[in-house]
């Protein structure tokens, strides 16, 4: 599934594939007009129409198959009717390939000031300049398809933890009704996806109950959301492994904004297929790399005169061609190329992880290449 010839391939439907399972953990593909996305993937997060300080032919060139976009910056600057006018947000980004763009609601709990959620959808005030708006699910959808977005995410309501049952109940069941909205606004679009998000927080009846009702939904893809929002690890990977066996073998399943790549690694081997996050960019903004003897803070005066470079078997330059020394001088002096240097050779990191658990999977040996990533961490920090 790593054939050169399988990255331009493309398919005139939306399709999924699996190519090879090992325990829950399987490798495949997606593939749809613009091109294909070899499963599980990492999505590098493109919020305001940039994966913040990378080309996208970089982004390309480590392997991403598909970009995030965020309804909610979008809508706000530049607009969706004017991104139509200007072509579209594959276009507009120079970015041809695959786009996801998630529905708005999170970003709008996160972000915007005075908001409110009702039936009707999320009214809330701009960040940027405090202007009103409102969001309805039927909106989320059409400003969407107004991006071009090839896989689009229903609005939901994600409540952050830990919280009551009842606060969890009611974004479950309201989630549950926005995606019947979502579904009949987006209708049938061949080339195109809708991924319900299956709510319910930490709550295993309640993850159930909406991972059923998404399903009878009969949706493209499903996204696990409302995880990684305040509980450990251990509480998401269980909530992980309740909502799999309810989800159909034959489509993608999307966990929302995750995670480490040691959280990657967990959710792959219990049948994650797709994540997005923005720890490897935002971490790389802030002087932090992620590389195969663990994440490592070049602020740190111990790499003042550290001539090695952060890992000089990376087929990634950012990695192998500067010295620690250079890019603790590049952090400390708040100069942008410490930033592009430290994203790219994280982005790098996330998508060679990925590329080996694809692999991994197609050779059964999922675990071992778990144990082996997880010990060449523990060597470092010994
Ligand atoms: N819903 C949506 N986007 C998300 C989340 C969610 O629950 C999360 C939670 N980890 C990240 N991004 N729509």
């Amino acid at each position: 599934s790593e054939t050169p010839s399988l990255r331009s391939n493309a398919s005139e439907h939306f399709t999924f594939r699996v190519d090879a399972t090992d325990g829950q953990a399987r490798t495949g593909a997606i593939s749809m007009p613009r091109g294909t996305i070899r499963t599980p993937a990492f999505m590098p997060v493109g919020t305001a129409a940039t994966v913040k300080a990378m080309y996208p032919g970089q982004v390309r060139d480590l392997g991403a198959d598909v970009v995030l976009g965020n309804t909610y910056h979008l809508m706000l600057r530049p607009g969706p009717e004017r991104m139509e006018r200007l072509g579209g947000l594959h276009h507009f980004m120079n970015w041809p390939h695959p786009i996801l763009t998630d529905s708005g609601g999170f970003q709008v709990m996160s972000l915007s000031a005075l908001r409110k959620l009702d039936e009707q959808g999320v009214t809330f005030r701009s960040h940027v300049d405090g202007s009103a708006h409102h969001m309805s699910p039927e909106r989320s959808i059409e400003i969407q398809g107004l991006l071009g977005s090839d896989i689009q995410m229903q609005l939901d309501e994600c409540v952050r933890l830990p919280a009551e049952r009842p606060a969890i109940e009611s974004a479950m069941r309201l989630s549950l009704r926005w995606a019947e909205r979502c579904r009949l606004q987006f209708g049938e679009q061949p080339g195109k996806a809708m991924f319900g998000i299956v709510q319910g927080g930490d709550l295993a009846d309640l993850r159930v109950e909406s991972a059923r009702g998404l399903v009878d939904l009969d949706l493209k893809g499903y996204a696990i959301g409302g995880l990684a929002v305040g509980e450990p690890q251990a509480v998401m990977l269980a909530m992980i492994e309740t909502v799999e066996p309810h989800l159909p073998r034959d489509k993608p399943r999307y966990l929302m904004g995750v995670g480490t790549p040691d959280d990657l690694m967990r959710s792959v081997a219990r049948g994650i297929d797709m994540f997005d996050c923005v720890m490897p960019t935002r971490a790389g903004r802030h002087g932090l790399a992620y590389t195969r003897f663990g994440r490592i803070n070049l602020r740190n005066a111990r790499f003042a005169e550290d001539t090695r470079p952060l890992d000089e078997t990376s087929a990634c330059p950012a990695a192998r061609d500067y010295s620690r020394a250079y890019l603790h001088h590049l952090v400390r002096t708040d100069e942008i190329l410490g930033m592009m240097l430290l994203t790219w050779n994280n982005l790098s990191y996330y998508q060679d992880l990925m590329s080996g658990m694809r692999g991994a999977i197609a050779a059964g040996r999922l675990a071992d290449f778990a144990g082996e990533t997880r010990e060449a961490w523990a060597r470092a920090e010994a």
